[in-house]
C-alpha cells in the first residue's frame, strides 16, 4: 500500500531525526520535499497546499526550534495533521439494527461494488445477522450470475427479479427481507462507464424508493483523482453517507485516499483490500497516516489475529506448545488462521519496518502451498508423531504431494527447529499468533 509514497516519507524523516539541531531553513526544506512527496503521489494540489501550510505554523517556531528532539516533533505534527487531514476519527458504518437496515451500493463498472456486497454479507454474518444480496444490475448480462455465484460461495441468499427495473427490484427486495426476517439488505447496483444522468437519476429513484440507511460510494483507489472527482459528483447528487476505496492492495499512489475527504467533505468508512470476501478493513485515520508515514499499523494486526483465532483454542495450544507436544495438525491450524488473515505482503507491511524491508521483494506464497501439499500428503499419525518419518515414508509423502524428498527434508528440518524455538519461548504467554514461522524459505 502507498509504497512509494512510504518510502519517501521515511527518507525525508530519517534526514529530519538524523540533522540534531535543525535550523529553519532544515525544516522548509523538508517541508518542500513532503509537498513533492504528495504532489507525486496525486494528492489534488489544492489539498496539498492547504496541508504545508498547516503543517508549517505549528513547525516553524521557537517551541519546536527549542525542543530536545526538533525532528521526532516534526514527524508528530506531519502524523497529527496527516490523521486530520484523512478525517480525525473513524466512522463505522450505520448498525445493523432495523429490520431490515439497508445499504446500497454505487459507483463505476468494475469498481468493485459486487465484490464489496459480499464482503458486507460476511461481515454481517460474522456477526450473526442475516444479509440479503439484490442484483440491481440488470444491464450486464452476467452480472446477475455474478453475485448469484457470489452469494453461494459465502452461502447468502441472493434477490433477482426478471424483467423489472432496478428501483422496482430494490423495493420489493426491501419488502422481501422485512418479511422473511433478514437483517440487512445490500444493493448491487450496476454501475456505467462513466457518470451519465441516466444512471444518476435510476440511483436517485432508488434512494427515494428504499430510503437507504447508508449510501456507499465504491471508488477505486487506482484511479487517483478521477476517483475524487467521481466522489465530488456521486456526493453533490446523491449525498452520500461514506465512500469505499477499493484496491488498496494494489500499487494504488494514495493520492485518492489523502484527497478524498478533504476535498468532499464525505468520510471515508472502508478500505478493500483485496479479491476475497474477508479482504475488508473499517478505515482508521490515526491507522492509515501510520502506515502512510512508514510507521506500521499494530493495532489492525492484532485485531485482524484476533477476528480469526479461537481464544480457547489459543490456549490450547499454547499448553501443547509448553509440553513440547506441537505436531504438524497445529502448524496447519496455524497456517490457515494466518491465511484466513488476509494476504501475506499486506499483513507484513503493517508491522513497523517491515514494509521497508521487504520493499521489491516478491513474498512467494506458493512456499505456503507447498507446505500445504507436504502436510496434507501426511498420514494422520505422521502428523501427531513427525519423528516417525523415516525414509521410505518420505518417498512416499514426496510422491503424494508432487515434491521432491528435499522438500519434505527442509519442511521437517524447519519444523523441528520451529519446535524448539517455541519451547524456549513458551515461558512467555503464546497469543495464537504464529511466532516467527512464516514466511518458508522452500
Ligand atoms: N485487488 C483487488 N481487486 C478487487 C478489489 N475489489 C474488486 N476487485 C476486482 O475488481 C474487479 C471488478 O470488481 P466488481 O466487484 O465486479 O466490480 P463492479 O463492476 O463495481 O461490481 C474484479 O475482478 C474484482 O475481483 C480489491 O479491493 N482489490
Ligand atoms: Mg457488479
Amino acid at each position: 500500500m502507498f509504497g512509494e509514497l512510504v518510502d519517501k516519507f521515511d527518507d525525508i524523516f530519517k534526514k529530519l531525526r538524523g540533522a540534531g539541531k535543525l535550523s529553519e531553513k532544515n525544516i522548509r526544506d523538508a517541508l518542500r520535499e513532503v509537498r513533492r512527496a504528495l504532489l507525486e503521489a496525486d494528492v489534488n494540489y489544492k489539498v496539498v497546499k492547504n496541508f504545508i501550510k498547516s503543517v508549517e505554523q505549528d513547525a516553524v517556531g521557537e517551541k519546536v526550534l527549542k525542543s530536545i528532539e526538533p525532528g521526532q516533533q516534526i514527524v508528530k505534527i506531519v502524523h497529527d495533521k496527516l490523521i486530520e487531514l484523512l478525517g480525525t476519527k473513524a466512522e463505522p458504518l450505520a448498525p445493523i439494527d432495523k429490520s431490515p437496515t439497508v445499504y446500497m451500493l454505487c459507483g463505476l463498472q468494475g469498481s468493485g461494488k459486487t465484490t464489496l456486497s459480499g464482503k458486507l454479507a460476511l461481515q454481517a454474518k460474522r456477526k450473526n445477522k442475516k444479509p440479503l444480496l439484490v442484483a440491481a444490475d440488470t444491464y450486464r448480462p452476467a452480472a446477475v450470475k455474478q453475485l448469484q455465484v457470489l452469494g453461494k460461495q459465502i452461502d447468502t441468499d441472493v434477490f433477482s427479479l426478471d424483467g423489472k427495473k432496478p428501483p422496482e427490484i430494490c423495493l420489493q427486495a426491501k419488502k422481501y427481507a422485512e418479511k422473511n426476517f433478514f437483517d440487512l439488505v445490500i444493493l448491487d447496483t450496476a454501475g456505467r462507464l462513466h457518470i451519465d444522468d441516466a444512471l444518476m437519476a435510476e440511483l436517485d429513484e432508488i434512494k427515494a424508493k428504499v430510503g437507504p440507511d447508508e449510501i456507499l460510494l465504491v471508488a477505486d483507489s487506482m484511479t487517483g483523482q478521477d476517483a475524487v472527482n467521481l466522489a465530488e459528483q456521486f456526493h453533490n447528487r446523491l449525498a452520500l453517507t461514506g465512500v469505499v476505496l477499493s484496491k488498496l492492495d494494489g500499487d494504488a499512489r494514495g493520492g485518492a485516499a489523502i484527497s478524498i475527504r478533504a476535498v468532499t467533505g464525505c468520510p471515508i468508512k472502508l478500505v478493500s483490500i483485496g479479491e476475497k470476501p474477508s479482504d475488508l478493513e473499517a478505515f482508521h485515520p490515526d491507522r492509515m497516516a501510520s502506515r502512510i508515514l512508514g510507521m506500521g499499523d499494530v493495532v489492525t494486526l492484532v485485531e485482524k489475529a484476533q477476528a480469526v483465532v479461537d481464544e480457547k483454542q489459543a490456549e490450547e495450544l499454547a499448553e501443547r506448545l509448553r509440553k513440547n507436544a506441537f505436531t504438524f495438525d497445529d502448524f496447519y491450524d496455524q497456517m490457515q488462521q494466518l491465511k484466513k488473515m488476509g494476504p501475506l505482503d499486506s499483513l507484513l507491511g503493517m508491522i513497523p519496518g517491515v514494509g521497508k524491508a521487504l520493499k521489491g521483494v516478491q513474498i512467494d506464497e506458493r512456499g505456503l502451498v507447498r507446505v500445504e501439499a507436504i502436510i496434507q500428503s501426511m498420514t494422520p499419525e505422521e502428523r501427531q508423531n513427525p519423528l516417525i518419518i523415516d525414509g521410505s515414508r518420505k518417498r512416499r509423502i514426496a510422491a503424494g504431494s508432487g515434491n521432491s524428498v528435499q522438500h519434505v527434508n527442509n519442511l521437517l528440518k524447519q519444523f523441528f527447529a520451529m519446535r524448539k524455538m517455541i519451547k524456549n519461548v513458551s515461558k512467555f504467554k503464546f497469543k495464537g499468533m504464529p511466532k516467527g514461522s512464516f514466511p518458508f524459505q522452500m
